[in-house]
């Protein structure tokens, strides 16, 4: 019977390394636990960036050039709701429209996010679970020279040009794991944190107590994939974020963040290693498919080389 791993993610860089992992894990040992802080409400629509780049990447759905969405994406509703006035800086596409009108069906019916993400991926023919990290809400917010903002207003809106003091998940002290949660973090054998930004995509889930805890409580290697290479993240604002926050964009800065939390980290060939942890060493850029292969390789032997 071939290992458990169980991944923790936010979007882009998480998806691609899910989708390594769906390369040499069957669907049913492999448990994605996705960020739901960038989770908001627009045009009285639930949106869930992190679940649908997961669910639009490993569906093969997925807009690689954008980063977000749906591929041949089409925009008649944004073009119409610019013709009503309405609101033009968060874009939502003709074809992802269904995702969010559904979503906020099933929520108005009582189904719970993770229940409704259930249900998309198996119509999309998706068998490893994903999971959203709480079906409590929680939401990211920046403090920031432009003022308090929550996420996607720092993300989109701003373009992350704001200059980030702190950061917050409101909700997340009452939120709970969503169901599977913590009993696929305690069936697994390995825990892998995915290459995205530590700030911004894992905090979240490392906000939730009692996701935490299993963390804390795990008898299995914990290891993390960093997010950056050659000194610098591959997308998004990590290093920018780093640079605010007062700290070296290094992987040293990285291992310090999640402190004694990991026991090993997979870092790119030719940047510095931090110490007091086991390293593993390959060129972690995930372009192509063989590329993600080879990351979700590379931490699955790591991890198993941390075996106490
Ligand atoms: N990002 C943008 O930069 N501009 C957009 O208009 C935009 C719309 C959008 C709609 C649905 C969705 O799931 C994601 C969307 N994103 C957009 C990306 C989103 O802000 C990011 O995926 C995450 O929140 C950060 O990982």
């Amino acid at each position: 019977m071939s290992e458990r791993v169980v991944v923790l993610t936010g979007g882009v860089g998480g998806a691609k390394l899910v989708e390594g992992l769906q390369q040499v894990v069957p669907g049913p040992q492999l448990t994605a636990i996705v960020n739901t802080g960038d989770d908001f409400e627009h045009f009285g629509l639930p949106i869930s960036p992190d679940i649908d780049t997961m669910l639009y990447t490993l569906a093969g759905l997925a807009n690689t050039s954008l980063g977000w969405g749906r591929e041949g994406e089409t925009w008649s509703f944004m073009a119409a709701i610019k013709s009503l006035g309405g609101e033009e800086w968060f874009n939502l596409g003709d074809g992802d429209l269904a995702l969010h009108v559904l979503r906020r069906m099933a929520k108005d019916a009582g189904q719970p996010l993770s229940a409704i993400v259930q249900g998309f991926a198996r119509n999309w023919g998706l068998d490893l679970a994903i999971l959203p990290m709480s079906d409590d809400p929680v939401a990211t917010w920046l403090e920031t020279d432009a003022g308090l903002l929550p996420f996607q207003r720092y993300f989109v809106q701003q373009r992350c040009e704001p200059r980030v003091s702190a950061i917050r998940f409101e909700g997340a002290e009452k939120a709970s794991p969503a169901p599977g949660v913590v009993e696929a973090l305690a069936a697994a054998d390995m825990i892998l944190l995915a290459p995205s930004n530590p700030w911004l995509s894992i905090d979240p889930l490392l906000s939730v107590p009692g996701l935490f805890r299993a963390l804390k409580d795990r008898r299995v290697p914990l290891v993390a994939v960093s997010p950056l290479v050659g000194g610098d993240a591959v997308k998004g604002p990590t290093a920018k974020l780093m640079g605010e926050l007062g700290l070296q964009v290094t992987n040293q800065s990285i291992a310090d963040h999640y402190g004694d939390l990991l026991d090993g980290m997979v870092i790119h060939q030719g940047d510095a290693a931090p110490g007091d942890l086991a390293i593993g060493v390959t060129d972690t850029l995930m372009k192509q498919a063989e590329d993600r292969r080879r990351v979700a390789l590379a931490a699955m032997d790591l991890a198993r080389q941390c075996r106490r």
